[in-house]
């Protein structure tokens, strides 16, 4: 009895480590959903948080329909700015791999930011649509 305890316990300790290590290793990352002008919804996901000054810090964004479809034909031009002062140009490039629109982005200043994403669709008029990031913080 008292072995099969101290087992029970080992074993419970070990699921807690793993679930401790996997959990950091996943855990880390700033999700913003915005709407797009045909209803359905635009996600752009950070693989950091908290956000932080002078680091590369990958991104993915992921456009869906109205139907909630997953819209890949798409061209987007990025613009990283500050809602409340005018900042150097900053304009990430945006390159479609393994089902998102990919990059990597450098916040240059402590403060809220803006993403602006200008989304070229085929035979479509061009959309914009705005990610508001509350804050990215000193590194
Ligand atoms: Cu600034």
């Amino acid at each position: 009895m008292k072995t099969r305890q101290f087992k029970l316990g080992h074993l419970l300790a070990a699921i807690g480590l793993l679930w401790l290590l996997t959990g950091v290793a996943t855990a880390a990352e700033t999700r913003i959903e915005a709407p797009r002008s045909d209803g359905g919804r635009a996600v752009l996901a950070f693989s950091d948080a908290p956000l932080k000054t002078m680091t590369e810090t990958p991104f993915a964004i992921e456009l869906y329909d109205v139907q909630g479809n997953p819209v890949r034909e798409a061209k987007l031009q990025l613009s990283l700015t500050m809602p409340f002062m005018p900042m150097p140009p900053n304009h990430p490039e945006v390159v479609w791999s393994e089902g998102a629109y990919r990059g990597v982005a450098v916040f240059t200043m402590a403060g809220a930011w803006q993403v602006h994403a200008a989304i070229e669709h085929p035979g479509a008029v061009q959309e914009k649509v705005t990610f508001d990031i509350e804050m990215v913080a000193m590194q």
